[in-house]
């Protein structure tokens, strides 16, 4: 096995042919990972994910070879994929305004050239889920806004075209199950490729609170920021020790690292329906 990747929360192992997709159980808040754990977190985002390719199997086929043929270090926290000739877009759907799409819609009353009503504020719903593909940018940086026709540009129309539909549907299947549970998915980032027969296939993590925002639909208030649903406890935290938001970050307090593993579980029962290993 060769390590090839390591990202703030996860890493990317080679094994011959397939990849090893491995969550760790590190957290990031404010673009900084914590020196802190949070028990199960990889467990239970490889858990979720792995749950909704097999739910989502007739919208798109996915790269997931097994979750259980990995090696016993990462057990449970790790996918065995097929590799895939990756589409250099991030393909977001959202279906309400926050993050950079907020930032973008307040500059320029659209976002990833989708032009919105005037008057939405953060938090609001949008009238209908868009899709608002971003570049991946090589070298640190955040992603930039990309319009429909830059992915045509580069992916063919046919393809384009396939993307945003695809994007459209995962969300608003995960945001319908999420909804009816409690839970705003208010928008989801997905990556595909293609495999050795050319068929667009689903890759990286789908639906988790990493990949997504998740809002407890409770303390849905437009017009604010909203509470996220699994960093919450540690922003709140965040903020009472005057921390600067650079790094290195303060270690975590237990009972902080309760309360935000207790939203983890919460929204993997919550949304799959089943107890986490009970
Ligand atoms: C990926 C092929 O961005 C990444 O690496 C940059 C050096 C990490 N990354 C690799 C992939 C996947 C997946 N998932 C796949 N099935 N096949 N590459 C995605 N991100």
């Amino acid at each position: 096995m060769r390590h090839v990747y390591s990202g703030k929360v996860r890493e990317i192992y080679s094994d011959g042919a397939d990849l090893l997709l491995v969550a760790t159980d590190r957290v990031s808040v404010y673009d900084v990972v914590l020196p802190t754990p949070i028990p199960d977190k990889g467990a239970l985002l490889t858990q979720l994910s792995v749950w909704w390719f097999e739910r989502l199997a007739d919208v798109a086929p996915n790269h997931l070879i097994s979750a259980t043929d990995v090696p016993a270090e990462f057990a449970g926290r790790a996918v065995r994929c097929r590799r895939l000739e990756m589409i250099p877009f991030e393909c977001i759907a959202r279906g309400y305004l926050a993050g950079s799409g907020l930032r973008e819609y307040l500059a320029t009353g659209s976002i990833s050239g989708v032009e919105l009503p005037p008057g939405l504020v953060e938090g609001s719903r949008l009238p209908e889920p868009i899709f608002t593909p971003t570049t991946k940018v090589s070298t640190g940086g955040h992603d930039e806004p990309a319009t429909f026709a830059q992915v045509v540009a580069e992916v063919g129309v046919e393809t384009a075209e396939s993307l945003r539909a695809l994007t459209l549907e995962v969300y608003r299947r995960g945001a319908e199950r999420a909804a009816a549970n409690g839970i705003i998915v208010a928008d989801t980032k997905l990556e595909f490729g293609f495999g050795r027969d050319g068929e667009l296939t689903l890759a990286d993590e789908v639906l988790t609170p990493d990949s997504s925002r998740f809002w407890p639909a409770g303390e849905w208030r437009p017009g604010r920021a909203q509470h996220a649903y699994d960093k919450q406890f540690v922003r709140d935290w965040a903020a009472g020790t005057g921390w600067d938001k650079k790094p290195p970050a303060p270690e975590l307090p237990p009972e902080v690292v309760a309360a935000t593993r207790a939203r983890y579980v919460d929204a993997y029962e919550k949304i799959t329906g089943t107890a986490w290993r009970g």
